[in-house]
């Protein structure tokens, strides 16, 4: 296990600190700070240390032959640290956030090192081909090698380098609204939101989920149409997320004073629009409300997917809500068609969006829903999963060139 002080600098430095922004579009940190205490250097020095100490724990447990598959921005030494055993194992490596256009990434300081590392796996994957051709002109540019949207040329060999969208286990919610607790918890919520509309949030805590821009437009959809603030709640439900880091302390106090300001605009002795928790809810309570509400909306600012867009349609069914969904997250490329895509920044199109899905007639409803859910539920998590395994262990081993083109 990694000791806390390691834990800090690696988990909440350079990974939250200073990937996760990049990798969102968010810049790196002023002056690299974390705690107040170190700096990038330390960092960077933690994320190398923790990543060999995966490293080392994988080459005890494992054998030649062994498949590998990486995970995440956490882990980008890794590929290398494990192909530098010998072992002749294969090594993938998948991204869950986007990766950031050539631009953006240019900035962090040791930009190289980490590309270098990423390469020596033998399949490199990502949510979108938008996110796989960033990774790919990151490395033409930054690294001067050859290559395209497939593969990239690195030591003599076709790394690897595509599109693997994720989903979800569609099933497992479909099957779950037939629980007698998940039934249960509809009939409650069913009972307290008996009167009212009900659009639903649920993100972690998050910079790069939207949540000020989400609550800005439904703020300007109440001043713009009056009536509803009694007839319409946003069920936001925050689940925290690295409150230890300074950014997201601050995230929460500008949240809560935002729910404020509507609710106290907006609110009377009996109603309020806004009800929101800074909670995990139970898997049961949230498919509960994935199936009895009418709207989701979800203005993330980047997002490698965003699986709740998954989650709530593979749980309306019956109810044919609407998804207002962010043009930045991956899971439009997916779900654009059904959904109302909307770009966040823009506080009126939103504002508009809500509007327009709140008064949404059934037959638009069941015409976007269904598209929507048949990709859900063709797209799962197991087809995700098996798709890039079958791809990884396709991946011939140092795979001369000129192969795999
Ligand atoms: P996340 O940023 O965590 O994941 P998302 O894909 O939406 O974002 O997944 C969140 C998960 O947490 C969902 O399964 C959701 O049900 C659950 N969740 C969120 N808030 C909750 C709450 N308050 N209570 C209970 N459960 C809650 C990262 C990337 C995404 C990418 C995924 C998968 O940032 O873009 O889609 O990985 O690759």
């Amino acid at each position: 296990f990694l000791s806390e002080e390691l834990r800090d600098q690696y988990y909440s430095g350079y990974c939250n600190n200073i990937l996760w922004p990049l990798f969102h579009y968010l810049g790196l940190p002023q002056g690299y700070k974390v705690n107040k205490t170190k700096d990038f250097k330390s960092q960077l020095k933690a994320y190398t240390e923790a990543n060999k100490m995966f490293a080392d724990t994988l080459c005890e447990i494992s054998k030649e032959g062994d498949i590998i598959w990486c995970h995440d921005y956490h882990l980008m030494l890794l590929p290398k640290l494990l192909k530098q055993s010998n072992l002749n194992m294969k090594v993938g490596w998948f991204l869950h956030t986007p990766f950031p256009s050539y631009e953006v990434y240019q900035a962090l300081p040791n930009r190289k090192e980490l590309l270098q590392a990423v390469l020596e796996a033998d399949l490199v994957g990502f949510h979108t081909y938008e996110y796989a051709r960033h990774f790919v002109s990151a490395c033409t540019s930054l690294l001067g090698l050859e290559g395209r949207l497939g593969g990239i040329k690195f030591k003599g060999r076709i790394v690897k380098v595509d599109a693997f969208p994720i989903g979800i286990d569609a099933q497992h919610f479909k099957e779950s609204l037939d629980l007698n607790a998940v039934k249960g918890e509809i009939t409650e919520f069913k009972s307290v939101f008996a009167g009212p509309k009900v659009m639903l949030g649920v993100d972690r805590l998050d910079m790069i989920k939207g949540l000020l821009q989400k609550l800005l437009a439904f703020e300007k959809f109440l001043e713009e149409n009056k009536g509803w603030e009694s007839k319409v709640v946003l069920l936001q439900i925050a689940a925290p997320t690295r409150s230890d880091v300074p950014e997201y302390q601050e995230l929460k106090s500008q949240v809560h004073e935002m729910v404020g300001r509507v609710n106290g605009k907006f609110g009377t002795f009996k109603t309020y629009p806004i009800i929101y928790l800074d909670k995990t809810v139970e898997f049961e309570a949230l498919c509960a409300l994935y199936a009895i509400t009418d709207v989701a909306l979800i203005t993330s600012l980047r997002d490698g997917m965003n699986l709740v867009s998954y989650e709530y349609v593979a749980c309306q069914e019956s109810n044919k809500g609407v998804l207002i969904l962010s043009e930045f997250a991956g899971a439009a490329q997916s779900l654009g068609a059904g959904a109302i895509v909307v770009n966040p920044w823009n506080i009126a199109e939103v504002a508009g969006a809500i509007k327009h899905a709140l008064d949404m007639l059934p037959d638009e409803r069941e015409r976007r829903h269904k598209h929507n859910y048949k990709i859900v539920s063709a797209h799962t998590a197991q087809e995700w999963a098996k798709n890039y395994v079958w791809q990884l262990n396709d991946a011939a081993i140092k795979a001369p060139l000129g192969t795999g083109e």
